[in-house]
């Protein structure tokens, strides 16, 4: 991404002042503070807004992510992890990465409930206290599968908290049902049957442009917003998403913050649940079809965690998702506005920075509190909702 014009120092001074009040920045800040090379001084805005809210607590949570099946009717040019269906249907042992599902050999897999329960009962032995479950948009698995899993998990699992299925899932779930469901049916079911929570995922940009370059024929921002603003009426919470280093422009990363921004003013007038989080998203071009594309530097990084922390005055956390943002990174911006990370992880399939072969990618609580410890923040354990997790032996 390209910074249109460069702006000095004493530019930024009166975005400042307005920070310093607690005032809105507009489209034309947020421009400007990507425009300008003093990433100290966005740092430091980035970090009053931080310690305004949150001090130096620093959050963290103990989950699992567990990504049900990759075989995806969409083809997302950013998407690495989509498999097609094979004609003959996938058999058990067929893929390379997951020897114990059913799958093939092009690494196309699919779980089934036991196996995913069983994730589960291990996050719970292993002090998790959330389980976050996607995948890709399955041609053939029936609605019920998604509500067995929910109520397979809360039986095996009762305190386990399920935040799962992103608003382009709801959706299409929502027209996999026999007979076809509202947006508002399918979220009644799925709460009904254990699940706790919605993830912030399939945002990716909120522009029409950017949305026929990369994903056409994913549900846009339109359908996003539905699910989420159904979801919020409902008194479901969930998290927002940003995927950002592809191939859209600064403009149009603010105007996506914006976008949010505006969502969260009505949530918080209007419903009874909210925008828990922004989980900016920065875009690992490996194994999908932009690999030619560099993705974001390093700079591109800590300036967009900041610039969210300063445009979204009135979303509460900003979570840096180490599997995106690499671990040393992650913990850069925590002093550069946020103030959570995205959590023990365990295993992950969608993406992989480095190393090929194994899904697992994780940090154990030891050095999640270390890192937060060495960067000046007091670490925090948190549920899904952030509230504060007891301690039952004393953390380091
Ligand atoms: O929706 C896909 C993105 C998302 C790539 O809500 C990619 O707490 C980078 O939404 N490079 C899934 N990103 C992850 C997600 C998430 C992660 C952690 C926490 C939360 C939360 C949500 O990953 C997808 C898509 O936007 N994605 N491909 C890629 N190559």
């Amino acid at each position: 991404m390209k910074a249109e014009q460069r702006v000095s120092v004493a530019d930024l001074a009166d975005i400042s002042r307005k920070v310093e009040a607690g005032e809105r920045l507009t489209v034309e800040d947020g421009l400007r503070l990507y425009a300008s090379p003093d990433i100290h001084t966005l740092g430091e805005l980035a970090n009053r807004v931080r310690e305004r809210l949150h001090g130096r607590n620093t959050y963290y949570n103990v989950n699992r992510h567990i990504n049900y099946s990759n075989y995806c009717v969409l083809r997302c040019k950013f998407c690495p992890f989509y498999r097609p269906y094979p004609r003959e249907g996938p058999r058990i042992g067929a893929c390379p990465t997951e020897p114990a599902a059913s799958g093939d050999e092009n690494g196309g897999y699919e779980l089934s409930i036991e196996q995913i329960v069983q994730r589960a009962r291990e996050a719970v032995d292993r002090g998790a206290t959330e389980v976050h479950i996607v995948g890709g948009l399955h041609p053939k698995l029936p609605f019920e599968y998604y509500v067995d899993m929910c109520r397979s998990i809360r039986e095996a699992c009762p305190g386990l908290h399920i935040k799962a299925f992103t608003a382009v899932e709801i959706i299409h779930l929502s027209r996999i049902a026999r007979p076809r469901m509202s947006v508002r049916e399918v979220l009644e079911r799925l709460r009904e049957a254990g699940l706790g929570s919605l993830p912030g995922g399939g945002a990716e940009i909120f522009d029409d442009r950017v949305h026929d370059e990369a994903f056409r024929g994913k549900v846009g921002e339109e359908g996003w917003f539905d699910v989420h603003r159904t979801a919020h009426e409902l008194g479901i919470f969930s998290n927002a998403t940003m995927l950002y280093g592809h191939v859209e422009t600064a403009e149009e990363r603010v105007r996506h913050l914006i976008k949010l921004r505006e969502h969260q003013d009505w949530a918080i007038a209007n419903a009874s649940a909210r925008f828990n989080c922004v989980v900016p998203l920065s875009f690992i071009p490996d194994g999908s079809a932009l690999a030619h594309m560099p993705g974001p530097t390093g700079l591109d990084d800590l300036r967009t965690l900041a610039i969210v922390r300063v445009m979204l005055d009135n979303i509460a956390h900003i979570k840096a998702f180490w599997i995106m943002q690499t671990p040393k990174l992650a913990q850069v911006s925590l002093n550069w506005g946020v103030d959570d990370l995205d959590g023990t992880v365990v295993y992950y399939d969608i993406t992989k920075r480095e190393g090929k072969g194994t899904t697992h990618q994780e940090l154990t609580v030891d050095r999640l509190r270390r890192m937060i410890r060495e960067a000046g923040g007091r670490p925090v354990e948190r549920d899904t909702l952030y509230r504060p997790v007891p301690q039952t032996q004393a953390a380091p």
